[in-house]
C-alpha cells in the first residue's frame, strides 16, 4: 500500500494543469507524495469547502493551491483549515497573471495565503518540502544537497563565461 499524501495540490481548472504539475515535480524531486485535485473555489464551491475541511484530518499537512483570474481558491481553502496554504497565481490571457496575483495576495489579517510568483509553482513545491522539512532531517539534508547543487551550477557557469568569454 502507498503512503497516504501529505501535500495537496488543488487547482481551479484542468487548463491551469500545466503550471501546476511543476509544483508536483518539486514535490517528486524530494519524494513527497503528494495528490493532485481540480476543484473551483466558484464553480464548486461544496467541493472546494468539502476538501479544506477535510484536509487535515486526511493527513495532509501544506495545500498548496493554483488558480488565475479571480483567483478565491486559495483564500478559500485557507479560512476552512489552520494548514499552511501556498497560492500559485496563474497567468491569464488578458492581464498576464497581475490579477490573480492580487486576488491571492491581499489577503485580510488573520487569514493568511503564503504566495508565490506567478506561475511560480516549482518553489511552492519546494516551500512545502521545507515546512514538511521541519519535522524531519533527512528532507533538510535533501534541501541543502539541492542548494549546493544550484550553487554548483552557477560556478560552472561562470568558469564557463571565463574560459569562452562572451558569444553573441
Ligand atoms: C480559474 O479560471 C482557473 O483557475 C483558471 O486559471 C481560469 C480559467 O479556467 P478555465 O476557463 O480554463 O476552466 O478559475
Amino acid at each position: 500500500m502507498s503512503a497516504p499524501p501529505e501535500v495537496g495540490i488543488v487547482m481551479g481548472s484542468d487548463s491551469d494543469l500545466p503550471v501546476m504539475a511543476e509544483a508536483g515535480a518539486a514535490l517528486e524531486r524530494f519524494g513527497i507524495v503528494y495528490e493532485a485535485v481540480i476543484a473551483s473555489a466558484h464553480r464548486h464551491t461544496e467541493k472546494v469547502m468539502r476538501y479544506a475541511r477535510g484536509a487535515s484530518g486526511a493527513g495532509l499537512k501544506v495545500i498548496i493551491a493554483g488558480a488565475g483570474g479571480a483567483a478565491h481558491l486559495a483564500g478559500v481553502i485557507a479560512a476552512l483549515t489552520v494548514l499552511p496554504v501556498i497560492g500559485v497565481p496563474v497567468a491569464t490571457e488578458h492581464l498576464g497573471g497581475i490579477d490573480s496575483l492580487l486576488s491571492i495576495v491581499q489577503m485580510p489579517r488573520g487569514v493568511p495565503v503564503g504566495t508565490v510568483a506567478v506561475n511560480g509553482a516549482y518553489n511552492a513545491g519546494l516551500l512545502a518540502v521545507q515546512i514538511l522539512a521541519l519535522e524531519e532531517r533527512v528532507l533538510q539534508d535533501k534541501l541543502l544537497r539541492f542548494r549546493q547543487e544550484m550553487a554548483a551550477q552557477v560556478e560552472e557557469k561562470d568558469n564557463r563565461l571565463r574560459r569562452e568569454g562572451f558569444k553573441f
